[in-house]
C-alpha cells in the first residue's frame, strides 16, 4: 500500500510544495500556497514534518502584528494535525542585498545584516521546536576570480558559524546546525561545493560538535559525484544531521525532481544505506513540482516522493533478506572489509614478516557484477 505514516518521518519544505514555478525563462504558473493549508495537505498525505525559510512563513516587511497573526494560524494548523517543525532555515539569497552572498558578501554591512537575519531565524526555529537549523550558502560564491578572496570568504563563514553557535549555547536552545553543500547555481561557483568540502570546513569551527551536514541528492550529482558515497562518509564522521531528498539526471542545472525520479539505482542504494545506518532524522524532501503541474500535480508529486521512498525501502529490505544475495555478498567478501587489517595482538612486524602469493591472489575475482545484478533484479521487480 506504501501509505506513509508519521513514524516514517517524512518532511517537506514549505518552499517545495509552495514553489510557484518561476524559473529563469518562465513566470509563475501556480498561485501562492497558504502555509496553514500546506500543513493540512501534508498531514493528510501522511507526512510528519514541515520546514521553512524565515521568509517562506513570514513575508519580509510584515509588521509585528502580521507576524503574530501568521504564526498563530500556522501553530493552530500544526496543533490540529500533529505535524511538527523538525528543521528551519534562513533565506540569505532572495533579496537583492544578497547579490554577492550573505555571510561572505564583500560588503561588511551586508554580512552584519545576514547574521542579524540568521539569529532572528534561529529564534523562530527554536520557538517552533525545530532541532536542526540548515545553512545553505545561496549566493555565497563567485563568477569571477579576482572579485572574491576565497580564503577571506571561508574566514568570514567561520566567523558567522562561531557567532551562531555561541548564540545558540547562550540561549540554551536545543538546536544543531547542518551545512548544505552545492557546487553551483545560483552562483557560477558556490563556496563549500560538496559534502567533503563542508566536512573539512566544520573541523575548523569553535564548536564542531554542533555542526553537521545536510547533503542533497541532486547537489552532489550536479558535481558528478555518487550521492550514496557522500552520505556514507558523512555518516562515518557522525555528521549526517539532516538530508535533502530529491532527484537529478546528471550534471546539469539543479532539477529538484521528486525523489526516485532521476538516478533510481543510486536512490535504491541510498535508501538501503539510510535504513541500515541507524540514521533516525527526518527524510526531508527538497524537490520542485515541475512547472507543467497544476495544484493537483503538486500534491501528486509530493505523495510520490514518499511512495518512492517506501517502495525502495521495501525493495532494499527484500534484497538484504534474499539468501542468494547473502551468498553473493560472501563471494564478494564484503564482510571481510570490516575485519581490522591487523589481527588482535598482532604488530606491524607480524604483518611485515608475512609471506603472500600475490599471483595466486591476483587471479581471484570479486564477483561484484553478480551481486550488483541481484540488486538490479530486485529493483526491476523480477525477483
Ligand atoms: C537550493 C536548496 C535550498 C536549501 C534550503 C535549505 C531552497 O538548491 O537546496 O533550497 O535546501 O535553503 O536551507
Ligand atoms: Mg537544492
Ligand atoms: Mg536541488
Ligand atoms: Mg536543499
Amino acid at each position: 500500500s506504501y501509505r506513509p505514516e508519521p513514524e516514517d518521518k517524512f518532511s517537506f519544505g514549505l518552499w517545495t510544495v509552495g514553489w510557484r514555478g518561476v524559473n529563469t525563462f518562465g513566470d509563475a504558473v501556480r498561485p501562492p500556497l497558504d502555509p496553514a493549508e500546506a500543513v493540512h495537505r501534508l498531514a493528510g498525505l501522511g507526512a510528519y514534518g514541515i520546514t521553512f525559510h524565515d521568509d517562506d512563513l513570514i513575508p519580509p516587511g510584515s509588521s509585528a502584528a502580521e507576524r503574530d497573526a501568521i504564526l498563530g494560524r500556522f501553530r493552530k494548523a500544526l496543533d490540529e494535525t500533529g505535524l511538527t517543525v523538525p528543521m528551519a532555515t534562513v533565506n540569505l539569497f532572495s533579496h537583492p542585498v544578497f547579490r554577492d552572498g550573505g555571510f561572505t558578501s564583500n560588503s561588511r554591512a551586508t554580512r552584519r545584516y545576514a547574521i542579524r537575519k540568521a539569529v532572528r531565524a534561529i529564534d523562530l526555529a527554536a520557538e517552533l521546536g525545530a532541532r536542526t537549523f540548515v545553512c545553505w550558502g545561496g549566493q555565497d560564491g563567485a563568477e569571477t576570480e579576482a572579485g572574491k578572496d576565497d580564503r577571506a570568504a571561508l574566514e568570514r563563514l567561520r566567523e558567522a558559524f562561531n557567532l551562531m553557535c555561541g548564540y545558540v549555547r547562550e540561549q540554551g536552545y536545543d538546536l544543531r546546525f547542518a551545512v548544505e553543500p552545492k557546487p553551483n547555481e545560483p552562483r557560477g561557483d558556490v563556496l563549500l561545493p560538496t559534502v567533503g568540502h563542508a566536512l573539512a570546513f566544520i573541523g575548523e569551527l569553535e564548536h564542531p560538535e554542533m555542526v553537521g551536514v545536510n547533503p542533497e541528492v541532486g547537489h552532489e550529482q550536479m558535481a558528478g559525484l555518487n550521492f550514496a558515497h557522500g552520505v556514507a562518509q558523512a555518516l562515518w564522521h557522525g555528521k549526517l544531521f539532516h538530508i535533502d531528498l530529491n532527484g537529478q539526471r546528471g550534471v546539469k542545472y539543479d532539477q529538484d525532481l521528486r525523489f526516485g525520479a532521476g538516478d533510481v539505482k543510486e536512490a535504491f542504494f541510498l535508501v538501503d544505506l539510510l535504513e541500515r545506518s541507524g540514521y533516525d532524522g527526518p527524510r526531508h524532501f527538497d524537490f520542485k513540482p515541475p512547472r507543467t503541474e497544476d495544484v493537483d500535480g503538486v500534491w501528486e508529486s509530493a505523495a510520490a516522493c514518499m511512495r518512492n521512498y517506501l517502495i525502495l525501502k521495501e525493495k532494499a529490505a527484500a534484497f538484504r533478506a534474499d539468501p542468494e544475495v547473502a551468498d553473493a555478498l560472501a563471494a564478494s567478501r564484503v564482510a571481510e572489509l570490516s575485519e581490522p587489517t591487523l589481527g588482535t595482538g598482532e604488530s606491524l612486524a607480524d604483518l611485515l614478516a608475512e609471506d603472500f602469493d600475490v599471483d595466486a591472489a591476483g587471479e581471484r575475482g570479486y564477483h561484484f557484477e553478480r551481486l550488483d545484478q541481484l540488486a538490479m533484479d530486485h529493483l526491476f521487480g523480477v525477483r
